[in-house]
């Protein structure tokens, strides 16, 4: 027998008979000289059983639970194609970044759907999908669910999203759907087509993803009595707006306006004046090909929903029109005037633009240039400077996509959300943008970082109340637990009286024109004590870092409290809402209800607006049951099938799934049914010398058996000779609650009797040689 058959056997025997002697001697060649070298090496293999870690279906299941071995359990997983692993509560979901037709086709749907036990299965998100279906009707009343995917930028939460709703829009349509694939229809699929529309308008290509999604939405499945889907409604938060008038480099505008130059017809491009050569400021790296640049699937997306074909005509017109006043640039005049005009060419395009905008191009050129200050009754005409230009024209941009936007998310909520009387309950998709820290961040970044922040103290709530009622249905006596929550941490960004958010919504409404530096200033006077910010006064940017529970991040001062106010230029206002474009005239009424005051200046700050939104999210997540499906992005690449430890492991962190381990590891990480308690550690008191207190390993009822592990750890700590251990160990009614600590006390011991077994054996075995 060869070494390595031989260390199979001792494996095998863990696998088979594992827990027992006679499991553990089984086929083995105790004489060979291998043996005694690898016994002790196989025990602690045992643990993190290399070969094997690629079938742990649950990371909590894998021995010590660590960073390191819950890498390397992913990472062998994802090396045999297998994507979703649980992580107790949550599932971890690796992108494949290549398609896997197989693992989503309608029979294993069906497969999902049908199970009686669907959690017996491989581990997969229409396990999450099945499980919250199933829970709605709850056992004495029906529950709402939420399903929360979480992820860094191309990790898979949208397209895990789709997933989801695919999902229902299959298993709770009528029995025709589930008869075949290609049937979706009526309001299943109009839900479904809300997607390509709302990527269009609010995906982009980025750095990071070539479907990168601009804004957080929370989806909302109606279901009615007999659990059909009958309707949904989405919200949206924060749209990146800022993208239409500025990308990073090397990355690209909204979906939408690639798609139009693409695949517009030639009539259309004459309409919509966008010959094929044009080239636009506003849309860089045209040249590029995204999956996503598919116009006909949009505008079909469109059709079904009921955007007839003049609406489609008046928002491309408007989308076109933006586009020309990228064109429009200005240069400062020489005279004392300081005036500054249109510079060459921009004549055109921005008569081009106001045509396509429908206001007159005179109005239009004057909103741009001259500012209408207030002097008592007195309306006062000021000459904008060049660079004050430019921020006019790219703020009426914005204005108008944003309001588009949100426009469009009214009509597909119009269209898709069922009438209250139909639907009872519903299940919610949250796919919102993950933790950011880019090189330089912003007021976005704080605002997507403080979003994560919410729903991490969600989970962790959600998580431990989840731990807390399995003790108590357990019948486990326990104090726990001391945690690290991100309290402090909200508290700095969102509490009251003083905070960040409180301080940059004050610095905006006082309207200083230092007020990037008196925001400085008062962050550092007011905020000095909380140890969650923290300043390098040497630097010559400003900024201020705040350790966020993923890791800290530095924010940029400079623009943030021009972005908080967001001003839009009340002459803006009043000149789009006489436009003769009928869209943008509703649109811009809207506008104006929202700033009645007229004086450009929104009452309603960026961060103040948000943070309600995050409010009201966060209530409705409070009364759901949530599940959480955290994706992985396996490399920074979007490589197929390449997993960078480096990677994951931040990213493991970042998502707290190392969090999730750590807060485990405070309780009772570790439980194990009575029956495998017994098989496993069951030698302990049959190899005691307390042999009064042999315990049966036959037991058969489950009182039978809590009597037997009772006694049994009663042997392993006399063994332990210590009274202070049994804090780390506790009887429920069906399983053992074990500390890492006891675990491994556990281990030993049991180690040591299979050596001084495996000892005995040899030497029997001389001995008849
Ligand atoms: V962002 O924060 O919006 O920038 P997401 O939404 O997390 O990001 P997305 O869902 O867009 O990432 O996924 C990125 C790409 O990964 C997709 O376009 C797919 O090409 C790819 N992907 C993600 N999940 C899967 C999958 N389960 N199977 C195959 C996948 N491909
Ligand atoms: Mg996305």
């Amino acid at each position: 027998m060869s070494s390595a058959d031989n260390r199979r056997n001792v494996r095998a025997g863990y696998r088979n008979g594992g827990a027992t002697v006679e499991g553990l001697i089984q086929n083995v060649d105790f004489s060979h000289p291998s043996l005694n070298d690898s016994l002790e090496g196989e025990i602690q293999a045992f643990l993190i059983n290399e070969d094997q870690l690629h079938t742990y279906d649950d990371l909590t299941k894998v021995n010590p639970v660590t960073p390191t071995t819950v890498l390397k359990c992913l990472q062998a997983r994802y090396s045999v194609k297998v994507f979703y692993t649980h992580a107790g509560c949550t599932l971890v979901a690796l992108n494949p970044f290549q398609p896997v037709p197989d693992l989503y086709s309608l029979d294993v749907m069906k497969e999902y759907h049908y199970a009686s036990q669907p959690q017996e299965f491989k581990p997969h998100i229409f396990i999450v999908a099945e499980e919250a279906y199933r829970n709605v009707q709850g056992q004495l009343e029906p529950v709402n669910q939420s399903l929360v995917v979480s992820g860094e930028s191309g990790a898979g939460k949208t397209w895990t999203s789709r997933c989801l709703m695919k999902y229902y829009a299959t298993v709770a349509a009528s029995s025709s759907v589930m008869k075949s694939q290609d049937t979706v229809e009526r309001i299943e699929r109009r839900v479904l087509d809300s997607n390509p529309i709302m990527e269009a308008f609010g995906n982009a290509c980025t750095l990071r993803n070539n479907n990168s999604s601009r804004f957080g939405k929370y989806i909302q499945l109606q279901l009615d009595r007999c659990q059909l889907l009958v309707g949904a409604s989405v919200q949206t938060y924060l749209l990146e707006k800022t993208r239409v008038t500025c990308q990073p480099a090397n990355e690209r505008n909204f979906h939408i306006f690639y798609q139009m130059m693409k695949g517009a017809t030639d009539q259309q491009r004459k309409e919509w004046m966008m010959s094929q050569d044009q080239c636009f400021a506003w849309l860089p790296n045209s040249e590029k090909t995204v999956e996503e640049d598919c116009f006909d699937e949009t505008v079909e997306a469109m059709v079904h929903l009921g955007i007839h074909a003049e609406r489609q005509q008046q928002i491309f017109r408007i989308l076109a029109g933006i586009l020309q006043l990228g064109n429009v640039s200005f240069s400062s005049s020489t005279d004392e005037s300081q005036t500054c005009h249109l510079s060459e060419q921009s004549e055109d395009f921005l008569q081009r633009a106001a045509e396509l905008l429908c206001v007159p191009a005179e109005e239009l050129q004057t909103c741009l240039r001259v500012r209408t200050l207030k002097a008592g009754k007195q309306n006062v005409l000021k000459p904008c400077s060049q660079a004050e230009c430019s921020v006019r024209r790219d703020c009426l941009a914005k204005l108008i996509y944003a309001q588009l936007f949100e426009w469009i998310v009214t009509f597909i909520n119009n269209s898709i959300c069922a009438d209250k009387s139909t639907w009872c309950n519903f299940i919610g998709v949250l796919d919102v943008y993950g933790f950011e820290c880019f090189q330089i961040n912003n007021l976005e970044q704080l605002c997507i970082n403080y979003a994560n922040e919410k729903l991490q103290q969600h989970f962790v709530a959600h998580y431990l109340r989840a731990q807390q009622e399995e003790y108590v249905s357990e019948g486990l006596q326990w104090s726990f637990v001391k945690y690290q929550d991100n309290q402090s941490c909200l508290d700095l960004i969102e509490g009251s009286p003083i905070s960040v958010f409180s301080l940059l919504n004050e610095e905006s409404r006082l309207n200083r024109a230092s007020d990037a530096k008196m925001f400085r200033v008062r962050l550092e006077k007011e905020l000095s004590d909380n140890g969650n910010i923290s300043w390098d006064k040497f630097s010559k940017v400003p900024h201020f870092t705040v350790a966020h529970y993923a890791g800290r991040v530095n924010y940029q001062i400079e623009g943030m409290v021009e972005k908080n106010k967001d001003p839009v230029p009340a002459e803006l206002i009043n000149l789009f809402e006489k436009s003769d474009n009928p869209l943008l005239q509703e649109i811009f009424a809207d506008k104006k209800t929202e700033n009645p005051t007229n004086r450009g200046l929104s009452k309603v700050t960026v961060v103040s607006k948000f943070k309600n939104s995050l409010e009201n999210l966060m209530k409705i997540l409070h009364t759901t049951t949530p599940h959480y499906t955290r994706c992985i992005k396996p490399n920074p690449d979007c490589k197929p099938l390449t997993f960078k430890k480096e990677e994951v492991i931040m990213q493991l962190e970042a998502c707290g799934i190392v969090e999730t381990i750590h807060i485990s590891a405070a309780g009772f990480p570790i439980r194990i049914p009575f029956q495998s308690f017994m098989k496993r550690y069951g030698l302990i008191a049959k190899y005691s010398k307390l042999r009064s207190q042999c315990v049966d390993l036959e037991a058969d009822n489950n009182d039978a058996l809590q009597q037997e592990v009772k006694k049994l750890l009663g042997v392993a700590l006399h063994h332990l000779s210590s009274d202070r251990h049994s804090s780390l160990v506790h009887c429920g009614k069906t399983k053992v609650f074990l500390t890492q600590a006891m675990l491994d006390l556990l281990e030993d011991q049991r180690k040591k009797i299979l050596s001084r077994c495996a000892f005995s054996i040899q030497c029997c075995w001389l001995r008849y040689q």
